[in-house]
């Protein structure tokens, strides 16, 4: 009888599993390479994961295959799949390693992680279940310091950057750490041999994508020809690690944003990038400024290309020795409200693996990445921010439904159509789901014969969270005066709604200053494409 059970459980199984592979969009989104935009991905390491007691770290991957698309994974980030038998020690940082594979030595896949065989079992564990690994490449050094057996690359031929002639010839980018170990990836021969290492990960070590690691030290033009080669329909994330002050002064990006710089990569590497733009605001922002990510672009070609995360193996801490790395980590108390936004929000999230499987936030991340798929979020999905409430709210609507998300906010509630599917850490983390997947539209609010004293300005306020909830320190204030003395203003509201709403004036210095109300009846507007409503005091 049990062995019956247990067959009709694992039916179930693959049919739940084939029900989201039969989900999975393919193929570029406007040539961005995110492979449709509706990856969700997981972080398949962290920092000691190379060195866990006992244990390979490609066995425990095999083993957690099923539980990881159960989870609602649909991709996984690998770690780098190369052998690297450097040690070091850094005594500036009292840090140490070696060994996780980011400075290799060759080709080989007896690594530190696992054998050969224990990575073509583990990624075919993985693909089995249709969570598609993405491997995790790094073209622009190695450690020449070991007698080359796959890797024939003798000085002296420009094969290295360091060595390499006429300067003309030699790739661009930033040197990692002194440079010596940099490989002259624009050599011909130096980036054949990664085109074939990449075919051989996609056709003998089921690699779906590829993560650049450091693209900040070779061309974006030469990941996307690496990528034509490997497969140009398939997932391809850069990792631009570099704030604006470390450009050169002569660099345009010396005084740009760090969402224009990763847009500019990714524009000519036709990758997505890692949205360090959303990591920089989560670190040094309130929680309203995370609408500033590349992820919250008014633009949806800037926000597909956006890959967000809270944390990495670089940046967060790790289970095991010295904590990891963590040279950036987010602050404990923020953690939750992260993963939040990005599960609830466009671009593709990732999310690292401590935070699903060694620290206790997994069953709030399992829950979001229902949230995400039951709305069907996609990395171009609009989004839309309400500024009029305290904390981040934040609008996202999904070919499914649409998602109103409230951040340490005082938004009480989300108005007709919407029922809550979250509420989490005492209403710091609040999720309504609208059946409807209207993006809304915008409506331009009209206040006539509204004369206003110095200090004073005129406001929208009526029903549902776009309008305040009837609240005056909620209100929407009109900024187009240019018809004095009437007040303009466009707002983006929950379309095929009929709202009630009335002008009223407020001292904007003071949002619980008394209002003047427009007298008389609400005003009522139907909403459609392209509607107006006016009012008058
Ligand atoms: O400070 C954090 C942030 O604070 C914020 O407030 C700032 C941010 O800007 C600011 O707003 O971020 C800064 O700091 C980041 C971390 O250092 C920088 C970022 O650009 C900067 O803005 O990120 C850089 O460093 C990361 C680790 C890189 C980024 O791409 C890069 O931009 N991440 C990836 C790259 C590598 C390397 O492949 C990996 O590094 C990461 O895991 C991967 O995700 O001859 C041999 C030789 C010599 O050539 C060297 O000169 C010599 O130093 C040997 C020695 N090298 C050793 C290194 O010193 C040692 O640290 C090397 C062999 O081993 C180690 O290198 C490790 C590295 O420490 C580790 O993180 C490397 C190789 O094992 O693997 C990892």
């Amino acid at each position: 009888m049990k062995s019956a059970i247990c067959l009709l459980l694992l039916a179930l199984l693959g049919t739940q599993n084939a029900a989201l592979a039969t989900e999975d969009l393919q193929g570029n989104t406007a040539g961005s390479r995110n492979d449709g935009g509706d990856e969700i991905i997981l972080q398949g390491f962290h920092w000691n994961s190379s060195r866990v007691p006992g244990q390979s770290w490609y066995a425990i991957l095999a083993a957690k295959a099923a539980t990881i698309a159960q989870d609602g994974f649909t991709a996984i980030w690998m770690p780098p799949p190369w052998r690297d038998g450097s040690k070091w020690a850094d005594a500036a940082s009292g840090t140490s390693g070696g060994g996780e594979g980011y400075f290799w030595q060759d080709f080989n896949k007896n690594s530190q992680y696992g054998s050969d065989d224990q990575l073509k079992q583990a990624a075919a564990a993985l693909n089995k279940v249709h969570v598609k690994p993405i491997y995790d490449v790094v073209p622009n050094h190695m450690n020449g310091n070991f007698p080359g057996q796959e890797v024939q690359l003798p000085k002296g031929q420009s094969f290295w950057r360091d060595d390499c002639q006429p300067v003309s010839q030699c790739d661009d980018g930033e040197g990692f750490m002194t440079g010596d170990a940099d490989l002259n990836t624009a050599n011909p021969r130096v980036f054949e041999m990664f085109k074939d290492e990449f075919a051989n990960l996609r056709d003998h070590y089921g690699a779906q994508g590829l993560r650049f690691d450091f693209v900040k030290g070779y061309a974006a033009e030469r990941v996307d020809s690496w990528m034509q080669g490997f497969g140009t329909q398939r997932f391809c994330v850069g990792e631009l690690w570099k704030a604006p002050n470390e450009y050169a002064s002569d660099d345009w990006r010396s005084k740009a944003s760090w969402q224009d710089a990763l847009k500019d990569w990714s524009d000519r590497a036709h990758c997505t990038v890692f949205d360090f733009a959303l990591k920089e605001r989560m670190q040094n922002g309130a929680l309203a400024d995370w609408r500033h990510g590349l992820n919250g672009n008014p633009d949806p070609r800037w926000r597909e290309v956006a890959v967000t995360f809270v944390d990495n193996h670089d940046t967060g801490y790790s289970p095991g020795p010295n904590g990891g790395q963590h040279h950036w980590a987010l602050p404990e108390e923020r953690r939750n409200q992260a993963y939040a936004y990005i599960l609830t929000s466009p671009g593709t999230p990732t999310v690292y693996w401590p935070d699903m499987y060694d620290w206790p936030r997994g069953e709030l991340i399992r829950k979001l990445i229902r949230i995400r798929r039951d709305a069907g979020v996609k990395a171009d999905s609009a989004i839309s921010f309400l500024g009029n409430y305290s904390g981040l709210v934040a609008r996202t609507t999904g070919s499914k439904g649409t998602l109103l998300i409230a951040l340490g906010s005082n938004l009480s509630a989300a108005g007709s159509g919407f029922t809550s599917v979250l509420d989490a850490d005492d209403g710091q983390i609040r999720v309504w789901r609208s059946a409807q997947s209207h993006a809304g539209v915008e409506v331009t609010f009209i206040c006539n014969q509204s004369v206003t004293q110095p200090g004073e300005s005129v406001y929208v306020v009526g029903t549902g969270a776009e309008l305040g909830e009837w609240k005056p320190a909620h209100a929407i204030r009109l900024t187009d005066t240019s018809a004095y003395p009437s007040w303009k203003g466009v707002v983006r509201v929950p379309d095929q709604q009929k709202l009630e709403w009335k002008c009223m004036v407020r001292r904007e210095a003071d949002a619980n200053s008394e209002p003047r109300w427009q007298p008389g009846n609400n005003n009522v507007l139907t909403v459609g494409e392209g509607a107006s409503s006016t009012g008058s005091f």
